[in-house]
């Protein structure tokens, strides 16, 4: 199980022509494909991961052999090495959030939520605080300053405000323009999707949010029976690519794919979103709104 990717089809998601991968196996052994009873090389998900993260490792600079030696070592320790687009802000609360994982901190995480919710925008605050707080944290959590259970409490404090927020919007009128977003399977950093969601939302789009880790045949069979002016996706990870590829490939054929996160430049075929999930939101909202 799981051994499905033929040569052709690991060069396709992965972004390697079948060449460069024939060589990366033979003089690296990055991955160890399995052979079918004909001899052909199959692929299974954990190798087209490694193949992604080695080229955008290569991609960014590295010696195809030193990139090998890290993969073949510690795959997660090697994607967290590979630039991040950081956007820039000016707010000077985007140390609360990780202030309050260090300590546990009920009090002050409830607080800096909602003064930052308050009195501004929802795209400002997603755009100048949400995420670039949420950057902080990832830092701190990858020097250990922050626990693993720090992070998932104030995570899931920020998705729970979200989720809230998004639930208290006026009911979308009827006939607005329909937009369906969520997550490739195995994609699970949600809250960029989650933010664009409800600043789309809270400007007039009609939105069906299906979270994430969705499966391919249940984004087809959605977008099938829904029939949304566009699909939104995104792609947090490089390891989310290869996911994010099959499923903007079955179905630009039926609607237009936009896709935003750190690595949406990997994938083609797609509109892609840029780096701040408020104003992304914004500008796709007033198209969708005047066409
Ligand atoms: C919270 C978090 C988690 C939570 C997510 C909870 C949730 N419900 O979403 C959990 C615990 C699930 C998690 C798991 C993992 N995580 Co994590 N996580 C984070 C953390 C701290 C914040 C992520 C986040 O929400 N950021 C906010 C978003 C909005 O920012 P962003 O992803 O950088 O996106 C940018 C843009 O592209 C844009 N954007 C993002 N989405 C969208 C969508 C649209 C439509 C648009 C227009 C724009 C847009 O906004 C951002 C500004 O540039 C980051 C740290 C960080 N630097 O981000 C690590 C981080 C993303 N995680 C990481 C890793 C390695 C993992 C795990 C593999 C860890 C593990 N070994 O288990 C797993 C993988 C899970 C999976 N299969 O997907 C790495 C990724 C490394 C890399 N270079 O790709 C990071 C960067 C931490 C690190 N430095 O090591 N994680």
């Amino acid at each position: 199980v799981g051994w499905v990717y033929t040569v052709s089809r690991a060069a396709e998601l992965t972004g390697v022509p079948s060449g460069t991968l024939r060589k990366w196996e033979q003089r690296y052994g990055v991955v160890v494909p399995r052979r079918t009873p004909g001899n052909y090389r199959l692929y299974d998900d954990e190798a087209v991961r490694r193949l992604v993260v080695m080229r955008s490792l290569v991609d960014a600079g590295w010696s195809a052999q030193e990139a090998a030696r890290y993969v073949v070592e510690d795959a997660d320790a090697a994607e967290a090495e590979l630039p991040r687009p950081d956007a820039p802000t000016t707010d000077d609360r985007v140390g609360e959030l990780a202030a309050c994982a260090r300590d546990f901190d009920v009090p002050r995480l409830e607080r800096a939520l909602s003064e930052s919710f308050s009195g501004r925008e929802l795209e400002d605050v997603v755009d100048d605080w949400l995420v670039p707080s949420l950057v902080v944290l990832g830092r701190a959590w990858q020097r250990g300053e922050v626990s693993v259970a720090g992070e998932h409490f104030v995570t899931a404090a920020v998705h729970r405000r979200l989720a809230h927020v998004f639930q208290s919007l006026p009911p979308t009128a009827s006939g607005a323009p329909r937009v369906v977003i969520g997550l490739a399977r195995g994609s699970r950093h949600e809250l960029g999707v989650l933010s664009f969601a409800m600043v789309l939302r809270a400007h007039g789009l009609a939105v069906t949010y299906l979270g994430a880790d969705l499966p391919l045949e249940a984004w087809i069979s959605t977008v099938r029976l829904l029939e949304p002016r566009a699909v939104v996706l995104a792609a947090p990870t490089i390891e989310d690519v290869p996911a994010v590829r099959e499923v903007t490939e079955a179905l630009a054929p039926l609607t237009t794919v936009l896709l935003g996160g750190a690595h949406q430049d990997e994938v083609s075929g797609v509109v892609r979103l840029g780096h701040l999930p408020g104003a992304a939101a914004v500008s796709l909202a007033g198209r969708l709104l005047t066409t």
